[in-house]
């Protein structure tokens, strides 16, 4: 228990609890303003433990109304109260008691959207990671694994269905009105997996068969009438069950999996045995709304959440400091099926791409922390993409070391030894090194470095002896980490390109240990010989991005175009492309802000031109790659004295005239591609929709034909081509009528529709221009914007923060201090929703001298505030620290 707010807690402090758990009993009666709570615990003391340790449960914001031990009540002077729990210390001599605990919470105040809250009319409740204690006093720890009872009471009307985790027991009829439904989970968990739903949705049914044969039932709960728009998530819910049974081994494990979709939740969904929550935006899905964006992630999340059932609920965390463990393999394990559904290389491109936006970033900043933290003052704010997006990629290069056979092992020994378990990352290690023999000591590294390794590779080919060298010299700098830095140990997938496009073959090989295409560095500096290499290559380093790492090889452009057209690996070959564009890309902030002409480079022009014209590659891959580096992955590159507008013109100027060299081939395009009718949501017909709307953008940067795009708009017959064709005016025209009206056509046609609606407030969150800052604070006041939303909060602020680079970054700071007062506001609401916003100002240091001085001084401002979450100000101390 944190025994003083704002605390650290730290991982070295960890020890086990001297109290267990075996059994909960809870008993709701639910009504709207005081929910009463009866928690009946069999509770007993760890061996070893002496009689008189106090037991201290954790509770927040709780109204006690009474405790008894063994059915006897406790006297006032037996047990202490405080803010953040409750101390008993008057305690049976016996090693196990019961104890019940009455208490009687709000839900109907609850605006945090953590323990038991209402969201459009109905109950619900989210515990990770410590919300549990928001209902009842308990041993809120991810280590307190207990088998749970839930009976539920309410109004028969207005909540017909009672819902919680495990098989429905018992149900009825009572006086008054009332009803009640009995749930009972044979499965041991931590309450955190806990979960309750009380409320009037509709249902889609289905079912699946698992590979044992047991039959279980799938339910969706979506509001009355949506109940056809969650086909997709069942679609995905029943491929994502097939996947986890054939690929990991892993059966679902009770009688039915019901799914809940609500339109409060402070994340994209929960985890909660046999009954996932959902932020509904992750379940819903038809044509007329949802993009090809949006199926891919219903995909994604649901096979993510279910793929938990297995990593994270059978297996648990030991504490919190692990959490990378559930959520870097669950992340992995969801990646991988997204990759057998869809494109892989398609699919990695895309998860560099974010990792590169989202957790590079972070990791070189204030906020920087390991993929394991070793400490932490309020732990929602570690569910970052350090810990899930780092933390799957460091799952990935566990693979490329054991190698497929290897990993598959590992993991058949990870669940046969800790299925029950509450582990930690020194289990999951010991798998792999007691399955595949594998030395992993150094490789743990990367659970507890922060920051993002940087390798210089260099290059020379002795053509005498047949030799080519390659001298790599790793480093990293980190933000956070004080004292020594070790090496560590990066798999480089490479490949060593000749002449012809091939990979040219070695006879021998010093300097490393080098297995199949791997390189295995592990010094600080390596020089690696390969000799009787016939020809000289170009090498092709980090194929597939084998590790989260920078690199800095030396190649001419020359090198990078061949790569470009040549390299046998889709990704080794998008990203030379990437490197490509962005060196002009830098090259042209630079003229700008020198106020010289900007330069441009046919190569790339004629790269991309023949990538638009080939139609051996997939739609998608072409779209990925003529989408260029974006303006914050420029300013990213840049990294200091950024300069936000210079990069926002440099790079309008160079898709302008990469589009006027093309606009031929893009017209042909654009008239010759026609994804299927009607429409299907599968990959291949949104890598048509991407390519098609990719060329219309860039059309329109050539010639400026609004009237093109607006048709476009109008004719759509889904959301995709709607929405794109909406961001093409509203990102390239702001100012256009065309661009106006098809704004006021958008919210009209989907005013009742509050998923689409947040598109609506996204989209023009992003608009560039002078009056940017003044669209947004007029939105943020319209009577469809709601603080208490937390998908409206992001669609507005999120957006305009993060996907707004020129309005946000106002150079004489007001975008800086809107946000800040924002989030002030946000804080006394939802201070989850509201730290996770103020993180769009970790990289204020990286800016313009006069942009950081203004953003500084905003952050202080908020930071003086008096009353502040823990959430918000240990966000506001690391970032300005
Ligand atoms: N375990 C969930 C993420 C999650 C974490 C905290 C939450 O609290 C509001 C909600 C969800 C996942 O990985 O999907
Ligand atoms: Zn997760």
């Amino acid at each position: 228990m944190r025994t003083q707010s704002g605390t650290a807690i730290l991982l070295k402090d960890y020890r086990p609890s001297d109290y267990v758990i075996d059994k909960v009993d809870l008993d709701f009666l639910l009504d709207t303003q005081e929910t009463v709570v009866t928690s009946k615990l069999t509770i007993r003391r760890a061996k070893g433990v002496a009689t008189d340790a106090p037991l201290e449960l954790d509770g927040d914001e709780l109204k006690l109304v009474s405790i008894a031990i063994n059915n006897s009540a406790l006297a006032r002077d037996d047990y202490t109260l405080n803010d953040d729990g409750l101390s008993i210390t008057q305690l049976p001599d016996s090693d196990a008691f019961t104890l019940e605990i009455v208490t009687k919470i709000n839900p109907t105040a609850n605006k945090k959207l953590m323990g038991l809250y209402r969201t459009s009319g109905n109950f619900c409740t989210q515990c990770e990671a410590e919300g549990f204690r928001r209902i009842t006093y308990y041993l809120d720890r991810p280590d307190i694994l207990s088998v749970f009872t839930v009976r539920i009471e309410g109004d028969r009307d207005t909540v017909p269905l009672l819902l919680s985790n495990g098989n429905c027991t018992d149900k009825g009829e009572l006086d008054n009105g009332r009803h009640f439904a009995v749930w009972h989970d044979p499965h041991p968990k931590p309450a955190y997996l806990f979960a309750l739903f009380a409320g009037d949705l509709g249902v889609l049914k289905d079912s699946f068969t698992t590979r044992s044969g047991r039959e279980v039932s799938l339910e969706i709960y979506v509001e009355h009438g949506k109940e056809p728009r969650a086909a997709y998530a069942m679609d995905s819910l029943i491929r994502s069950m097939k996947w986890d049974e054939e690929v990991y081994g892993c059966e679902y494990d009770l009688d039915i999996f019901m799914i809940v979709a609500v339109s409060d939740f402070n994340m994209g969904a929960m985890e909660n045995k046999g009954l996932n929550i959902f932020n509904d935006k992750y379940v819903l899905a038809d044509p007329e709304t949802a993009t090809d964006q949006d199926y891919a992630n219903i995909e994604a999340i649901i096979a993510h959440e279910y793929f938990h059932n297995w990593t994270g609920n059978r297996i648990t965390c030991r504490d919190w400091f692990q959490l990378c463990l559930k959520e870097g393999l669950t992340v992995y394990r969801d990646h991988s099926f997204s990759a057998d559904e869809r494109s892989a290389p398609v699919k990695r491109i895309a998860e560099v791409r974010g990792l590169r936006a989202h957790q590079f970033p972070e990791d070189a900043g204030p906020l920087a922390h390991p993929v394991r933290p070793q400490r932490y003052s309020e732990i929602n704010n570690f569910y970052t993409s350090t810990v899930y997006e780092k933390g799957s990629e460091v799952v990935g290069m566990f693979k490329t070391i054991v190698g497929e056979d290897g990993y598959k092992r590992a993991l058949d020994l990870y669940f046969e030894r800790h299925d029950g378990d509450a582990a930690t990352i020194e289990d999951f290690i010991k798998c792999f090194e007691d399955a595949t023999g594998a030395d992993l000591k150094q490789f743990a590294l990367w659970y507890d470095q922060a920051g993002t390794p940087n390798l210089a590779i260099g290059t020379n080919y002795d053509e005498a002896n047949k030799r080519f060298t390659v001298n790599i010299t790793q480093s990293l700098r980190s933000t956070v980490v004080t004292g020594e830095v070790a090496p560590m140990h990066i798999p480089v997938r490479f490949g060593l390109v000749g002449p012809e496009g091939s990979d040219l073959s070695f006879s021998g090989v010093t300097g490393a240990d080098v297995t199949g295409d791997v390189i295995h560095v592990r010094e600080p500096k390596h020089t690696i010989q390969f000799e009787g290499v016939e020809q000289k290559p170009v090498i092709s380093v980090l194929r597939g991005f084998s590790a989260p790492v920078t690199t800095i090889p030396e190649r001419s452009d020359k090198e990078l175009a061949f790569l470009a057209r040549r390299d046998s690996d889709a990704f080794a070959r998008w990203e030379a492309l990437s490197s490509l564009a962005m060196r002009q890309l830098r090259q042209a902030t630079k003229d700008v802000q020198q106020g010289e002409e900007i330069s441009t480079s046919p190569e790339l022009t004629t790269i991309l031109h023949e990538i638009l014209n080939d139609d051996t590659l997939e739609p998608a891959y072409r779209a990925l790659c003529l989408n260029l580096p974006s303006e914050a992955d420029i300013a990213r590159e840049i990294g200091s004295d950024i300069d936000p507008d210079a990069i926002h013109t440099a790079r309008t100027h160079i898709l302008a005239a990469i589009s006027q060299e093309c606009l031929v081939s893009l017209e042909a395009t654009y008239s010759k591609l026609q994804p299927a009718k009607p429409f299907v949501p599968d990959a291949s017909s949104a890598g048509i929709r991407a390519l098609r709307n990719t060329a219309l953008g860039l059309i329109v940067r050539a010639n400026g034909d609004l009237e093109l795009v607006a048709n476009h708009f109008a004719n759509a017959d889904n959301m995709t081509d709607r929405m794109d064709a909406l961001s093409i005016l509203a990102l390239q025209a702001p100012y256009a009528e065309e661009t106006a009206s098809a704004l006021e056509a958008f919210k009209k046609q989907y005013a009742d529709n509050a998923i689409v609606t947040d598109k609506w407030f996204a989209i023009q969150a992003m608009m560039p221009g002078s009056n940017a800052l003044e669209r947004v604070e007029a939105l943020s006041k319209a009577e469809n914007f709601s603080w208490e939303n937390p998908n409206r909060v992001r669609s507005l602020f999120g957006s305009f923060a993060i996907g707004n680079p020129t309005g946000f970054n106002r150079a004489d700071g007001a975008g800086y201090r809107f946000l800040c007062d924002a989030t002030g506001r946000l804080d006394e609401i939802n201070p989850q929703v509201a730290a996770r916003l103020i993180t769009a100002m970790r990289s204020w240091r990286n800016l313009e001298k006069d942009r950081a001085g203004h953003a500084h001084e905003a952050l202080k401002t908020l930071a003086a505030k008096k009353k502040l979450s823990r959430d918000v100000r240990d966000i506001l101390e690391r970032t300005l620290a």
